[in-house]
């Protein structure tokens, strides 16, 4: 009896081809117990038997999860029919890479983790350059992969369809892999997985189930689904002795410069790093990952930390880093990028103790939640009597918004033909709403789209700047747009990597995503050219056909619309943001004068190895 219990299925498996055969022989079950026997007085206690699919759901369902990623598959189904009846969407995209980075897109957008499932086999092995993404990235996405049943994985027999070593394939690109070995252990093993991908710095999971597991069932009370405050501590105040040696060194600098990262999206501390930056006078830049943490136009904002902005990075006396790394998009904080020990002092923010220290020495460790450290620090400089009035950092500011206000002149003004990329990215740039989530992808599409943007908002840009994964960018659009319906979301895009993920167009379209990708067209893979060039004098495999994208975009169910001429761009974005549906804008530029975009020479320099 308790064996036939603990192998029968919620939804009646009678004709399920994944009911475990060895339950039924042993025990003569067929199919779903009567309802009395569900609930079962067991010691004084009311049983509640419920399927692994219903304890995964609910387990999903305490942590916020709104979106489950799938190309639905047998393997799954009663996960996909209890998602939705828990009133999640579920979203059947083209390819499971693609999912993953929807996923991923929605965690960015929202700060809450989405879930992907992937069938045994190929489909679990398709997650996986999407995992691998998310995990450089550091994004919490939640990853279930089936795997046949547990009689198949255990035999030793070669030959096997669809079977691989699924979890093993993983285990170096998560902070969390295991196979949840029984249903009754669902929320145990569901918990373990949001403190790995929410804790430290956030990251992907992977959780492997058979089918049997999600028919089966387990009691509920006996096996309860808590809510998050039960199992995941989060990181509070820094230590105090900490915040005043902070404030004692920022009370000696003249040019304190605050280099913001993603844990301040992830803290939801924008606000805070405002107030710190004028309450200390600091100026404050971005990685570039992290654009947006602080609205541009901040009279305090320098822009994103890269080679162009070396000059600030270099003056500042010290430093406070707060939710990021220090890693090579950023000069691993050494000279050249940054000025040497003994002329800049380095204040490191972090909840997580093992990325404070790495690259570069600090002088003062600050182990806490972003936004709590930000109100410390800010709270302590005010009780404080020293002043820094911001000159410096108000004076650098208004440099850098003159230099984009600048480019952003120059660009429009290029009037030739074919388009030139600085055009686009700047007719680009001043049309989107203040209110926009903007996608970037491709190689030198995205730095003439760096140039070009003003990121106002948090969680307004999202872009690969870790593992710079081409194909990503309309995944993202696709994610942001399901998971902020009310955001207008916009991708830039280079045609080379708009390719990766093209068909990804259909799902958008089907699921009402109404997102305006505008394609910087050069019909080459632009970004490897002056790289081969400056080494054999020539390229090679750069060039592809030319293509209609927006054609394609047509075919797929979108708006598409295809600009040569400069004066069609606005036109163009007008009308596909006006269709209501997802638009695909193709803009043909200048192969020539997409070979070579500002920034360029100093990205193959840190890529080539030569300034580490
Ligand atoms: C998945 C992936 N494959 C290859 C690369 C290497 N790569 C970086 S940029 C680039 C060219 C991108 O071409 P496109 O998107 O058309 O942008 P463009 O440089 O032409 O503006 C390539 C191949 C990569 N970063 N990611
Ligand atoms: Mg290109």
């Amino acid at each position: 009896m308790l064996l036939r219990r603990a192998c029968s299925g919620a939804l009646d498996s009678g004709s399920a081809p994944w009911r475990d055969r060895d339950c039924e022989e042993e025990s003569g079950a067929q199919g779903a117990l009567p309802e009395d026997d569900r609930a079962r007085d067991v010691e004084g206690g009311q049983m509640a038997m419920v399927s692994g699919a219903k304890l995964l759901v609910r387990s999903l369902q305490v942590e916020g999860v709104r979106a489950m990623f799938a190309i639905t598959d047998i393997s799954f189904t009663p996960l996909s029919i209890e998602a939705e009846a828990a009133g999640m969407l579920v979203v059947a995209g083209r390819h499971e890479s693609a999912q993953v980075h929807m996923a991923d897109a929605w965690a960015r957008a929202t700060g809450v983790p989405a879930v992907v499932v992937g069938g045994m086999g190929p489909g679990v092995a398709n997650l996986l350059p999407g995992v691998v993404n998310a995990w450089i990235e550091g994004v919490p996405v939640v990853v279930i992969g089936t795997q046949r049943s547990s009689r198949v994985g255990q035999a030793i027999r070669r030959n096997r369809f669809q079977y691989t070593p699924q979890l093993d394939l993983f285990r170096p690109v998560t902070k969390f892999a295991a196979a949840i070995p029984e249903t009754r252990r669902v929320p145990e093993y569901m918990r373990e997985a949001f403190r790995h991908a929410l804790g430290g710095r956030p990251g992907p999971v992977y959780l492997e189930i058979t089918p049997e597991l999600l028919r089966d069932e387990a009691d509920e009370g006996a096996n309860p689904v808590h809510a998050p405050v039960a199992y995941r501590a989060a990181v509070g105040a820094p230590d105090p002795h900490a915040v005043e040696h902070a404030v004692a060194l920022l009370s000696q600098s003249a040019r304190p410069l605050v280099l913001a990262g993603n844990g301040v999206h992830i803290a939801e501390a924008s606000g805070e790093l405002a107030r710190f930056a004028e309450v200390s006078g600091s100026a404050v830049c971005t990685t570039p990952g992290a654009r947006g943490a602080i609205s541009e136009r901040h009279p305090h904002a320098v822009g994103m930390a890269h080679a162009l902005l070396s000059p600030v990075m270099q003056e500042a006396d010290v430093v406070v880093a707060v939710g990021t790394g220090i890693g090579e998009v950023i000069g691993y904080g050494q000279f050249p990028a940054w000025a040497g020990p003994a002329a800049q002092r380095l204040i490191h923010i972090d909840r997580d103790p093992l990325v404070i220290g790495v690259n570069r020495p600090v002088d003062v460790a600050l182990v806490g939640d972003a936004r709590q450290s930000l109100s410390a620090l800010t709270k302590a400089v005010g009780a404080s009597n020293f002043r820094n009035d911001g000159s410096w950092a108000r004076e650098r500011a208004a440099e850098a918004h003159s230099v984009m206000a600048i480019m952003a002149a120059s660009g429009l003004e290029l009037d030739g033909l074919p388009i030139h990329p600085a055009r686009l990215a700047a007719e680009f740039a001043r049309f989107l709403p203040e209110e926009v989530l903007v996608c970037l992808d491709g190689g030198n599409s995205a730095l003439w789209a760096h140039l070009a943007l003003v990121i106002t908002r948090p969680r307004s840009l999202l872009w690969t700047g870790h593992f710079g994964h081409l194909g990503t960018g309309l995944p993202y659009a696709i994610g942001a747009k399901l998971a902020c319906p009310d955001r207008p979301v916009f991708l830039f895009s280079g045609d080379g990597a708009f390719g990766f993920n093209l068909q990804e167009l259909e799902t958008a379209a089907r699921v009402g995503a109404a997102l305006v990708a505008v394609v910087n067209c050069d019909y080459a893979w632009a970004m490897e050219e002056q790289g081969m060039l400056d080494e054999v004098g020539r390229t090679i495999g750069v060039h592809t056909s030319v293509v209609r994208y927006d054609l394609v975009a047509e075919g797929l169910g979108c708006y598409g619309e295809l600009v040569d001429a400069p004066e069609q761009i606005v036109p163009a974005l007008e009308r596909a943001s006006a269709s209501g549906r997802t638009a695909v804008v193709q803009v043909v530029v200048d192969h020539a004068a997409n070979v070579n975009p500002p920034g360029l020479a100093e990205f193959l320099d840190m890529y080539s190895g030569a300034t580490t």
